[in-house]
């Protein structure tokens, strides 16, 4: 594959750079969180979305391991300088995507722990995310590698919630800190007046169960209006801020409200 060939050679040249969308806390309107997004910047086409490479990558184990690797490296290199400008804010999140390739290397939290010590990032910062579908692959191995990654300090969310198309009883045995609401459920709200009652549901079990809830794909202000209502915790979407480069994810103002 043409496409493969052209990635890998990408990694080398260092194409593969993060791209940081904030979190917002609903009640505070402050930013607690920024997930990192990996872009490839292509000497002729520019900016590209993950979905123009990464489902081609994600059949290929080896290309995939690498490509993670190098932009995890790129984003641990950039992790001080956002921690440092962001750390006024009390529990703020660092948040990297993890796939189940990765997730499930036998080296992977001891291997995470040794690039946090080169880079000097402590583990208290970091938030994995994990899609529900990687997690239900082996639930019982996936509740073992997300105790371990929670045991070496990092924080667990589940991203994705509610597409993995399972019995909702999973969740109550495995370890995570937050839950990543589906954005096709926040697309449809408040119109459908069904999804209203997936969601509602959706957040108050997370909060019955100790966990903290993102809405992701916000984009209009009723939309907002309606998760808080609801007493979601954090929003992610459009409506606030689109992913960004680092320059300008460290010359925000802190205080959105
Ligand atoms: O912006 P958006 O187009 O950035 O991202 C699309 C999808 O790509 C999301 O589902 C996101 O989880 C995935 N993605 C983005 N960055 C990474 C990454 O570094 N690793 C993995 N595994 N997935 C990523
Ligand atoms: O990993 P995950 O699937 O959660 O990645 C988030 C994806 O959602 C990224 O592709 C990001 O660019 C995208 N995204 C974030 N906010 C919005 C939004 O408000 N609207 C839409 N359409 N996409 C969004
Ligand atoms: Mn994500
Ligand atoms: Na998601």
């Amino acid at each position: 594959e043409a496409l493969i060939i052209e990635v890998t050679k990408a990694i080398k040249k260092q194409e593969f750079v993060p791209y940081y969308q904030p979190k917002i806390n609903y009640l505070s309107g402050e930013i607690q969180g920024l997930e990192a997004l990996i872009r490839w910047d292509h000497p002729d086409k520019g900016i590209l979305l993950p979905g123009t490479f990464l489902p081609v990558v994600e059949h290929n184990p080896v290309v995939m391991m690498e490509l993670e690797k190098a932009i995890l490296e790129a984003i641990l290199s950039e992790a001080n300088e956002l921690i440092s400008y962001y750390k006024i804010n009390s529990g703020f999140r660092l948040s990297i995507n993890l796939s189940s390739i990765h997730f499930n290397q036998p080296s992977l939290v001891s291997d995470l722990l040794t690039s946090c010590h080169r880079f000097s990032v402590d583990p208290q910062y970091l938030e994995f995310e994990l899609t529900e579908s990687s997690m239900l692959e082996d639930l019982n191995l996936a509740i073992e590698i997300s105790h371990d990654l929670q045991k070496a300090g990092f924080h667990v969310a589940l991203d994705d919630f509610g597409t993995g198309y399972s019995s909702l009883s999973y969740i109550q045995n495995l370890p995570v800190n937050v839950i990543k609401l589906d954005y096709s459920f926040v697309k449809k709200i408040p119109q459908d007046i069904r999804s209203g009652f997936v969601v509602e549901h959706i957040i108050s079990l997370a909060h019955k169960l100790g966990l903290i809830i993102v809405a992701e794909g916000v984009e209009e202000a009723d939309q907002l209006d309606y998760l808080g209502n609801l007493n979601v915790d954090m929003i992610q979407g459009f409506y606030f801020y689109k992913p960004m480069p680092l320059e300008q994810a460290c010359k925000l103002n802190l205080v959105v409200n």
